[in-house]
């Protein structure tokens, strides 16, 4: 009985093993928006919850050490009067975004959807007693633009998010919880947020981080989970790692790919994956009421090129103030970027990184027969670029269409400009044979 039993135990394992290691293999659906994905080339990113109401980032719960209880009577406060879906949506939409990556439940715990998993959630919890992600999702659904769901992964309230991980450590929880009972926790929640608001471009995972590397997070049926409700749902975790089995996209949290500016991406190898940077437009994610300190207009356009010459969307952050509203400095610079991408939203959306790879002066994108040279920084009146034998049939400036003369180099070209490049970015088009 007992040596029955063993076996029995052992196939147990190895089936599971052999399970868990089938690869993923994406749906036809899911493919297709992925180029779509790439495609679309700016998102903008919305960090917002209970915590807006401190003005003080996303993360106070943690950086204050607030006890749980105490920080959950915050969501008895929290009446956004001037949130409007519709006017987000006109605001990303005039900024040339193609989509919204909006915080569903971040590490405070809050879920700023109706869910039934849980009453700690803002229609529930909240005087205001609004579903906002489902005036959201409507809207976006309505104006064409694409909806994702920041996701975290870690709870800073919850008892069976349990072991704890290296954050939230100061919030009070004393409990030990249940592993299983967060999982399916969670599970529900992602099945709420793929079947209540309609096609749902993707999930982005955060927080994996929180646990040490060896932590079984069973990603993987969570991943599952997900592609079996909606197989064209992209997968993207901003686990600063290289891409897993089951995701995607990839994500560079405040680094353009195969940099590591920010200290996050040591361990982020670029995968073959779709590729995102996401940033903020300050130096916060949430909104903060003392941060001044917004990047310049033509900083962003640079960021959005330098995206898009490296292969990658951009997702550029905004944290809504308390009442619901956009800061008013956040609207005019993505109103800036919007009327740059008027005249060159040609040379970005729908391009992928051009052959010639990132340079101190510049970028280069590229869609069918045509590469698109972003000059951003250049001291001389002539740029050199290596053409890997390829014939370049005509120059010209993308602006106003004026040729632009070059010559033949040794395995390239020189272009030859005349004058030193003085818009936020000279975009030379070059059509190839
Ligand atoms: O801790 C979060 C942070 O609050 C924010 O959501 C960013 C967005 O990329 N991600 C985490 C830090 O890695």
């Amino acid at each position: 009985m007992k040596k029955t039993f063993v076996l029995f135990f052992v196939m147990l394992c190895i089936t599971s093993a052999i399970v868990a290691q089938q690869p993923y293999i994406p749906t036809a659906e899911n493919l297709k928006n992925r180029e779509e994905f790439q495609d679309m080339k700016f998102g903008v990113f919305i960090h917002w919850g209970i915590y807006s109401m401190m003005a003080d980032g996303e993360w106070i719960m943690n950086n204050k050490n607030i006890q749980f209880e105490e920080y959950a009577k915050l969501a008895n406060g929290f009446f956004p009067t001037k949130f409007d879906a519709v006017k987000w949506v006109s605001d990303v939409k005039a900024a040339g975004a193609k989509y919204i990556c909006i915080t569903s439940r971040h590490h405070d715990g809050f879920s700023m959807f109706g869910t039934k998993q849980s009453d700690y959630n803002i229609v529930d919890a909240t005087p205001f007693g609004r579903d906002v992600i489902k005036e959201l999702a409507d809207e976006c659904h309505k104006q064409g633009i694409k909806l994702h769901f920041y996701y975290s992964l870690l709870d800073w309230k919850r008892a069976d998010y349990y072991p704890l991980g290296r954050t939230g450590k100061g919030v009070g929880r004393t409990e030990t919880g249940n592993w299983e009972s967060y999982h399916k926790f969670m599970l529900g929640q992602l099945t709420e947020l793929l079947t209540n608001y309609g096609e749902i471009g993707a999930i982005w995972f955060d927080g994996q981080w929180d646990q040490p590397a060896d932590f079984n997070w069973r990603m993987r049926e969570i991943y599952d989970h997900i592609h079996s409700i909606q197989p064209g749902c992209l997968i993207i975790n901003n686990h600063h790692l290289a891409p897993a089995e089951g995701e995607d996209g990839q994500t560079f949290e405040k680094d353009l790919p195969g940099q590591n500016k920010s200290g996050y991406s040591s361990t982020a190898t670029i995968g073959q994956l779709p590729l995102e940077t996401c940033e903020t437009m300050n130096n916060s994610w949430g909104y903060n009421i003392t941060d001044k300190n917004y990047k310049s207009e033509k900083d962003l356009i640079h960021y959005i090129v330098k995206a898009a010459g490296n292969n990658a969307n951009l997702l550029m952050n905004v944290g809504p103030r308390p009442d619901g509203t956009f800061p008013d400095i956040a609207i005019s610079r993505y109103n800036a970027m919007g009327e740059w991408l008027k005249t060159y939203g040609e040379t970005i959306y729908g391009t992928r990184g051009g052959f010639i790879a990132p340079h101190d002066w510049g970028v280069t994108t590229q869609k069918g027969n045509k590469l698109y040279v972003h000059i951003l920084n250049l001291q001389d009146e002539a740029l050199y670029l290596p053409m890997q034998g390829k014939r370049v049939v005509t120059a010209k400036m993308f602006l106003d269409k004026k040729p632009v003369k070059f010559t033949k180099a040794a395995d390239g070209i020189v272009l030859q400009l005349g004058i030193l490049p003085n818009e936020t970015v000279n975009v030379v088009e070059l059509v190839l044979e």
